[in-house]
């Protein structure tokens, strides 16, 4: 099993964090793809509890180097205070690396950001105000300005001249504001130069490297499929693609080194920020989900939507990037309802619809089409094997699994490393 992509199959949170810790102690190497510190990624061992924003969750396995590869966008300021917070915790970080052709997040991507949104309204993305979208923007434009870059005072002068250019004529001529300062910039990103150069390596060598060593390789998607920017409910998306092939992008490793792609879906369905959610619960169920699933944004604390299961998005997220197996999360929270709806298909414009609609409209149109199953009430946190589940849970798994398009192979029943069915 020489390299495996972990991802989100619905719209984040589904449990990555957990499910790539789980694995940890057996990969030689954990890779964050994508994305920035927009993510929240929670591991629990034991009586401790870490929320992960940029680093991989693999960070917390002695035996793993953590990689942050050339598709992510980095917050220097966030990493530096993401590893002196572990480090304050027992947990050496010495083995991270970090591509040299990775983006930088700057504090005008943070402000242009926030000012976006405010200025989108009531057509706001609900982004996370972490200067992500911006970040990739100035990538796309070829004005973004690289980790490597920090180390040579003249490229980066001349780098962030071109970045803040045209930022600096808007600003003047749109909304008279004063422009940002090149020196300013530039003195800032100098001054974490020396805390960073320890880390910058050629990773996409290291990791074909050690792939071809038959060394283990595990590529962790932050966000979801949903919540891609290409296959996902754009425009409500992140900027980045957390779908499988954004792992071949975002480390530079081929798709013919990639053997397993794990899907991590939860139970039931949730979604942070704006954007179509079909079987969204406006009710006191959706309350309660969210009040027996600790549905609360990681990074910024917003309370997540809630609604039933829905297989629409499952099999379409089985598609989109090959999906070889699932894990599923959080079934112990569903413990309790008498009856479980799932949704297995749409109804637009009258007719039954069983893919996820290409068309935006038809997608803000569907109606979730039900079917109920029949709920248990027996605590289901000390299972170890799939045996131990009452028979309705272990119904819903067989039928979440029948609907889903492949196969389950773990089963999360409670946050902890141990609360976890292995199915193979
Ligand atoms: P952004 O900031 O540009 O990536 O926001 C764009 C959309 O992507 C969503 N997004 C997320 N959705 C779920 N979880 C995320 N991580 C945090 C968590 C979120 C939090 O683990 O809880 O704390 O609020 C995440 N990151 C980005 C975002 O809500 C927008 O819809
Ligand atoms: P991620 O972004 O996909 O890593 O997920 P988050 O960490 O944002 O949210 C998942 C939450 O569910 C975290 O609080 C986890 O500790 C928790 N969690 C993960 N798996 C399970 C599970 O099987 N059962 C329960 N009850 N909680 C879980
Ligand atoms: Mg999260």
């Amino acid at each position: 099993m020489p390299a495996l992509v972990l991802l989100g199959a619905q719209w984040g949170d589904e449990g990555k964090g957990k499910a790539t810790d789980l694995l940890g102690g057996s990969v030689d190497y954990v890779v964050r793809y994508q994305g920035g510190n927009n993510a929240g990624h929670t591991v629990v061992v034991g009586d401790q509890k870490y929320a992960l924003h940029l680093l991989p969750s693999g960070i917390l396995s002695p035996g793993c180097t953590p990689v942050i590869g050339n598709g992510v966008v980095v917050d220097p300021a966030v990493l530096l205070s993401e590893l002196s917070g572990l480090n304050e915790r027992g947990v050496d970080t010495s083995k991270l690396l970090i591509s040299g052709n990775a983006h930088l997040i700057t504090p005008y991507h943070t402000t242009i950001d926030k000012v976006t949104e405010r200025f989108l309204g009531k057509r706001k993305i609900g982004t996370t105000g972490r200067g992500i979208g911006p970040s990739y923007a100035d990538k796309i434009n070829r004005v973004g300005i690289r980790v490597q870059d920090i180390f040579d005072e003249s490229i980066l002068r001349q780098k962030v001249e071109a970045a803040l250019d045209f930022k600096n004529q808007v600003l003047a001529k749109l909304y008279n504001r004063r422009a940002i300062a090149v020196d300013q910039v530039v003195e800032e990103l100098l001054g974490y130069a020396d805390q960073l150069r320890g880390y910058v390596a050629d990773t996409t060598l290291i990791l074909n490297n050690a792939v071809d060593q038959g060394q283990v390789v595990l590529f962790e998607g932050g966000q979801g499929t949903l919540l891609d920017v290409d296959h996902g409910t754009y425009p409500f998306v992140t900027s980045s693609n957390p779908t499988a092939g954004g792992a071949c992008t975002g480390a530079g490793v081929g798709p013919t080194k990639i053997n397993r792609v794990i899907g991590i879906l939860k139970a039931y369905t949730t979604r942070v920020g704006a954007g179509p959610f079909p079987t969204e619960l406006l009710d006191e169920d959706g309350e309660k989900l969210r009040t027996i699933g600790g549905e609360r944004g990681v990074t910024t604390g917003r309370d997540r939507r809630c609604g039933w299961f829905d297989a629409v998005i499952a099999r379409y997220a089985t598609r989109v990037n090959g999906l070889t197996d699932f894990f599923l999360t959080k079934l112990d929270v569903l413990t309790g309802w008498e009856r479980i709806p799932v949704c297995v298909a749409y109804e637009i414009d009258g007719k039954r619809i069983e893919e996820l609609p290409y068309s935006q409209t038809d997608f803000h149109h569907a109606k979730p089409i039900y079917e109920t199953l029949p709920g248990w009430s027996e605590d289901i946190t000390q299972a170890k094997t799939f045996d131990d589940l009452p028979k309705n849970a272990q119904r819903y798994v067989q039928a979440l699994e029948e609907m889903s398009g492949a196969p389950i192979s773990a089963i999360g029943v409670g946050p902890g490393r141990d609360e976890t069915i292995q199915i193979n």
